[in-house]
């Protein structure tokens, strides 16, 4: 086991003009991109430290209330406020899929980096019109990122890593399956990720979506073609409850909302270089909190994730002694791996919120050093493609063979 090196702060961030952001929303996604800003430099070197000068949410009081949990000084109530501001210079987008293009548009126009939450949004002419923005604003040095944040797990990116090196030889099958459960009960209330208006689609959009990120970034194809079904168990829920949370149960009797997206999604895709795949979205899966999963079997070598032991993957090596095969399971934890060389040493392991700080890492560093930022516009337009071709593949009813019955 390599020994991981000591916790340094920023080492320079102290000397420069701190990168000013101002992030818009302030809920679940909000708070978590907060956290990582803050976060970031305290462990991973950076020249100009992120610093976030504003906290942007509709409702005054309650943003307040966050910006003031948040520690973060100034609040406004209309993005465009934001935007237009001097003092700030990357607009993080946290809000619901329907005010993405608006905000990075007008974000890129007045030459602000963009940092954008998944999916990008919630069509593909909104995607396309954003990644052309995004375009050409890269000519003027203006960056423009998407949060796709578990390609920030360390597990994930050894997964690719060893897919890059060949240690998988030629990919044949991706198998992805991202379950969650918050809304098993029926009676969990309605949020916006249920409005078809605000979030584009449902499972498929909100999980799916990371799904088919990573498995195009880890296996290095595209997908090409989709078969797909998409279902909704439950079409309407209470009204009373969670604006911003997520799951809960609301009391007996309470007026009921139409449910306008899909609860479940599966697909099967074909792949660029020859793999197939098998994909399947849900808040269903009963007990599953956050499995976001990820198997890719090659000739030559298998990887499989699961978030839920999100420290780990699991490889198998074929080329491995016959009599001694089997998967291992690498505790990714070491210096030796990505982005755990930053934090604590002789790896004690990383949650959840991490990944977000290794995404404001990656941003930073591609701002300081001016490379490309990844995933792109351009890539998550790739995958707003797919979430589009699943929805179209499930609408053509006729492409679904019913089986006979034995009488
Ligand atoms: C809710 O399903 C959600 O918060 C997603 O919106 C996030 O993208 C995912 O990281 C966790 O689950």
């Amino acid at each position: 086991m390599t020994e991981s090196t000591e916790v340094q702060p920023s080492s320079t961030g102290a000397e420069s003009a701190p990168l000013r952001v101002a992030i818009i929303g302030h809920a679940f996604m909000g708070v978590a991109h907060a956290h990582a800003w803050r976060t970031a430099p305290r462990f991973f070197p950076m020249a100009r430290a992120p610093q976030v000068t504003v906290l942007v949410g509709r409702d005054e009081v309650r943003t307040r209330a966050a910006a003031d949990r948040l520690e973060i000084d100034q609040i406004e109530t209309d993005w465009r406020r934001a935007v237009e501001r001097d003092d700030v210079d990357v607009i993080d987008i946290c809000t619901p899929g329907d005010t993405h293009a608006e905000i990075a548009l007008a974000a890129l126009a007045a030459g602000k980096h963009v940092l954008c939450e998944k999916p990008l949004a919630n069509s593909v002419a909104e995607a396309e019109a954003m990644t052309a923005a995004a375009e050409k604003a890269a000519t003027e040095g203006v960056r423009s990122f998407c949060g796709f944040s578990y390609r920030r797990t360390p597990a994930l990116a050894l997964a690719k890593r060893f897919v890059d090196e060949g240690r998988l030889g030629e990919i044949r099958h991706v198998r992805a399956q991202y379950l969650q459960d918050w809304l098993s009960d029926a009676d969990a209330p309605l949020n916006w990720r249920l409005d078809r208006e605000k979030a584009g689609s449902g499972a498929l959009g909100d999980i799916g979506a990371h799904s088919v990120d990573a498995a195009q970034w880890v296996s290095g194809q595209l997908i090409d073609g989709v078969s797909a079904m998409m279902h909704t168990f439950v079409d309407s829920r209470p009204l009373a409850g969670t604006a911003e949370g997520l799951g809960g149960s609301a009391a007996a009797g309470a007026e009921r909302g139409p449910v306008t997206v899909d609860d479940a999604a599966a697909f099967t895709a074909r792949f660029s270089g020859g793999a197939i795949g098998v994909f399947e979205a849900t808040r269903f899966a009963l007990g599953r909190r956050n499995a976001n999963r990820l198997e890719i079997n090659g000739s030559a070598g298998s990887v499989a994730f699961d978030f839920e032991q999100m420290n780990q993957l699991e490889y198998f090596d074929g080329r491995d002694d016959q009599a001694a095969q089997g998967f291992r399971t690498i505790q990714v934890t070491d210096a030796v791996h990505p982005y755990t060389d930053h934090w604590w040493p002789v790896g004690h392991g990383l949650g959840y919120g991490d990944l977000f700080v290794h995404q404001v890492a990656d941003v930073v560093a591609a701002l300081e050093t001016d490379t490309a930022p990844r995933p792109d516009f351009g890539e998550a337009l790739q995958v707003q493609r797919v979430l589009h071709a699943v929805e179209s593949s499930a609408a053509e009813s006729s492409r679904y063979t019913t089986v006979a019955r034995t009488a």
